[in-house]
């Protein structure tokens, strides 16, 4: 059996890097561990490749060489998705679909042979033992979520490593949380589920030997969702990171209550976690309320701080739309983004996700306009806000250009670096910026072709008199910050 394994095209977003990436001569920030697992469920006899649209474009002598085309996506990749099956379907293939897209959407499904709602682990060799009885059905749908010790080491040899800026490993699924918008708890749960120390150590090893350095994204919905298990791993972490000399440089998210676990947060260190994306959303109270969002209590800033002050940039999300937002939110989340030192802030509309608690709630409110893009950043409103939606829409596009306007964000990069400086561990060292040409494009794009050159050199001289061991890092800042402004160039306008 020869099984075509296809992961469809992103759209420009925050997380899409697509505008920093080329700096650095890759395609895709992040390999699709949803497929490179389904991969490593499938019969060892079985052939399989790998298509990341995001990397390379889909030959028709690809989907001829497939007996069956795997195809994975979120809501935000539909349209490619949807392109695939029917050039897949059009070839005659027999054509499986998964992921999260299929499992939430609520509109007609595309026209593929079997469906597989929800997670893999049970309901694929369910499907496998089918097709050779040649009775494998339309639907299949994980009626348990499954434990995680079924969870094989991804495939990972499959991917183009050298295309990818980051490697993925998940160590849970699922969060103890209740936020109103989420889809995470709905899809896997709130019952946090992780693997062994043995199974997460066992996939850092197999990308080592695969010769992958850099930095790991550990994929987790809530990184310390289940808190019990996560001090158990660290230390092993820690040790396997110091045996190895640090070959990786990790990034995840969690939920703010971080912060009030010092003892954790030495750990992260320790293991060599160097960026930490938390769920911020708002520093309005009466919003966190309505989000259902009790974890973040307490002094938001301040929790910010504590967890850079562990040698940690802190990414974050936030959230403008909540019914509860008052007339000046804009100003206050600008405010709030200058203040915390977060020079990577994902900034979108509130969204109603199918099958959430807000999309019922909007639902039975009447409020509801239908199912939703998936890209939180292109401004396009799927329900009816309580403010003004020109309004609403007007100011979220008024905090990007202002977040991402080069005086501030290198404000911000520069500060950040300053909190996160005292505390460098050798893997917050990383040369995560590599290389001299990667340098040299960047130097010619930011501090030659771009009109703006003259905070980008501004930035350079600050940063080599004062973080000049963090000049890697500053270098991926000022990539990064490119990107966000193409991004805003393009929805912020
Ligand atoms: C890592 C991650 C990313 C990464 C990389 C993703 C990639 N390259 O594939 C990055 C950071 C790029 C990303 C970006 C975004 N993401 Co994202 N992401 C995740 C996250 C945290 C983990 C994904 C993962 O690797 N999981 C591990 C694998 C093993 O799990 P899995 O994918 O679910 O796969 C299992 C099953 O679904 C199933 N399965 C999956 N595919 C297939 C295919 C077949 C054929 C079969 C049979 C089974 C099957 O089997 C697997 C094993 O059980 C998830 C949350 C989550 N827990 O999954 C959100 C999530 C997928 N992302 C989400 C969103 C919204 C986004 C963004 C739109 C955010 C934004 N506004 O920018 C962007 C869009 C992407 C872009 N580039 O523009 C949503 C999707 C919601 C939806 N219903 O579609 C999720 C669910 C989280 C959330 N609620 O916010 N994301
Ligand atoms: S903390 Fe994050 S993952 Fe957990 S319920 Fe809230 S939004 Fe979802």
């Amino acid at each position: 059996m020869k099984v075509l394994l296809i992961n469809p095209e992103f759209p420009d977003t925050y997380w899409s890097f697509r505008h920093a990436l080329p700096f650095e001569r890759k395609r895709c920030a992040f390999p699709p561990l949803g497929l490179l697992t389904v991969s490593a469920l499938l019969p060892k006899d079985w052939e399989r490749r790998l298509v990341d649209l995001n990397v390379r474009s889909l030959k028709a002598a690809d989907i001829e060489w497939a007996d069956m085309v795997f195809v994975t996506g979120m809501l935000v990749q539909k349209e490619s998705l949807h392109e695939t099956v029917r050039r897949s379907k059009a070839k005659g293939k027999r054509v499986v679909l998964g992921g999260p897209y299929v499992t939430t959407t609520i509109e007609n499904l595309p026209d593929a042979d079997h469906i597989f709602i929800g997670e893999a682990e049970t309901t694929l060799p369910q499907f496998i033992e089918d097709l050779e009885r040649g009775e494998a059905k339309p639907t299949y749908r994980a009626v348990e979520r499954p434990p995680l010790s079924t969870t094989p080491v991804a495939d990972f040899h499959l991917a183009d490593m050298k295309r990818y800026s980051a490697m993925s490993v998940q160590y849970s699924r699922g969060c103890p949380f209740n936020c109103e918008f989420c889809d995470i708890i709905e899809i896997y749960g709130r019952v946090p589920r992780t693997k062994s120390n043995q199974q997460i150590l066992a996939e850092f090893d197999t990308l080592l030997r695969l010769g992958w350095r850099g930095t790991v994204f550990i994929v987790d919905d809530n990184f310390i969702g289940n808190k019990k298990n996560v001090r158990k791993l660290m230390p092993e972490l820690a040790a396997w990171q110091a045996k190895n000399g640090y070959p990786f440089s990790l990034l995840t998210e969690a939920s703010v209550n971080l912060a009030d676990d010092e003892d954790l947060l030495d750990h992260m260190r320790m293991a060599g976690f160097s960026r930490v994306f938390l769920g911020i959303e708002t520093p309005v109270e009466e919003s966190l309320k309505e989000a259902q969002k009790s974890q973040n209590r307490g002094n938001l800033l301040e929790s910010v701080r504590r967890i850079q002050s562990y040698g940690m940039e802190v990414m974050a999300g936030f959230i403008v739309g909540f019914d509860n937002d008052p007339e000046d939110i804009f100003e206050r989340q600008i405010n709030f983004i200058r203040d915390s030192a977060i020079p990577l802030a994902m900034v979108g509309l509130l969204t109603a996700l199918p099958d959430t608690q807000l999309w019922r709630r909007l639902e039975k409110e009447g409020r509801l306009l239908g199912e939703s893009t998936g890209n939180n950043t292109n401004c396009a409103l799927n329900f009816v806000p309580k403010m003004d939606a020109a309004r609403l829409v007007e100011g979220y596009q008024s905090i990007m250009r202002t977040i991402y306007k080069p005086s501030e964000y290198y404000k911000r990069a520069l500060d950040s670096m300053m909190r996160t400086s005292k505390c460098t561990t050798e893997s917050n060292n990383f040369q995560i910026f590599l290389g001299v040409e990667a340098f040299v494009r960047l130097v010619l794009r930011l501090g030659v072709l771009d009109s703006e050159r003259k905070e980008f050199w501004r930035f350079f001289v600050r940063t080599l008199t004062k973080h000049r061991d963090m000049f890697a890092a500053s270098m991926r800042f000022a990539a990064m910050g490119y990107h966000f402004r193409k991004l805003n160039e393009a929805y912020g306008k």
